[in-house]
């Protein structure tokens, strides 16, 4: 099942599912090589989301702004590698949407705790903008706010389950998009926290 938001935006409701047996593992041992920390915004802010990366590079912030860099400075090690299976669903969910040949290079994993949100913003900090983003939504529920290509324009309201996979790309690779703050009704399998990965071509 596909759900079209855009030309080029699908939701595959629980595309991810066959995945989650060797997902969640392998994302428990990417969190003890590279812990979840809070970024700061370019207004100097902390973000509310945590996050981390997988993958030749990873998305952090600095003095310097928003950057994707190879080493994670948090441990001053690389990154640790895309899960095969993470991979695997990320191409077939790219496929799925029209999108083939999808090699990414980085995986920004955000991990959403109650209260936690994401203000409406465009993903921009990727050298290129022809390879769709591929998003996996894990653990509680959160309204997703899918907007248009001026922050003023109102955005779509709609919700993202475990499992749910989101694609966008082409024409609405620049779509402004956000997340609602987000509830606490635990997950039973991840408890109180929302977990997304996006794989990214940014190099
Ligand atoms: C963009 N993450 O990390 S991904 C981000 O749930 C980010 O953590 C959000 O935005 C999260 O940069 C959302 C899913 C998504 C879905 C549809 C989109 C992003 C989209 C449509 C257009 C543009
Ligand atoms: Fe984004």
């Amino acid at each position: 099942q596909r759900v079209a938001m855009g030309a080029q935006a699908f939701i595959l409701p629980g595309f991810a599912n066959p995945w989650l047996n060797q997902l969640l593992p392998a994302l428990q041992a990417i969190q003890q090589q590279a812990p979840f920390r809070q970024m700061i915004t370019k207004g100097g802010r902390r973000m509310s989301v945590q996050t981390t990366a997988c993958g030749e590079l990873g998305w952090v912030s600095s003095d310097h702004g928003y950057r994707y860099c190879p080493i994670d400075p948090t441990s001053g090690q690389a990154w640790p590698v895309i899960p095969s299976c993470l991979l695997e669903l990320a191409q077939r969910a790219a496929a799925e949407a029209g999108f083939n040949h999808f090699h990414p290079d980085t995986c920004l994993i955000n991990r959403y705790l109650p209260g936690a949100r994401m203000g409406l913003h465009q993903d921009k900090d990727e050298k290129g903008f022809k390879a769709p983003i591929v998003s996996v939504s894990l653990g509680m529920s959160a309204t997703f706010l899918f907007g248009g290509f001026k922050r003023s324009d109102r955005p779509a309201r709609t919700i993202l389950n475990h499992g749910d996979v989101v694609v966008w790309g082409g024409v609405d690779r620049m779509r402004f998009h956000g997340v609602m703050p987000v509830g606490d009704m635990p997950h039973p399998e991840l408890g109180s926290q929302r977990i997304n990965l996006t794989l990214r071509k940014a190099g």
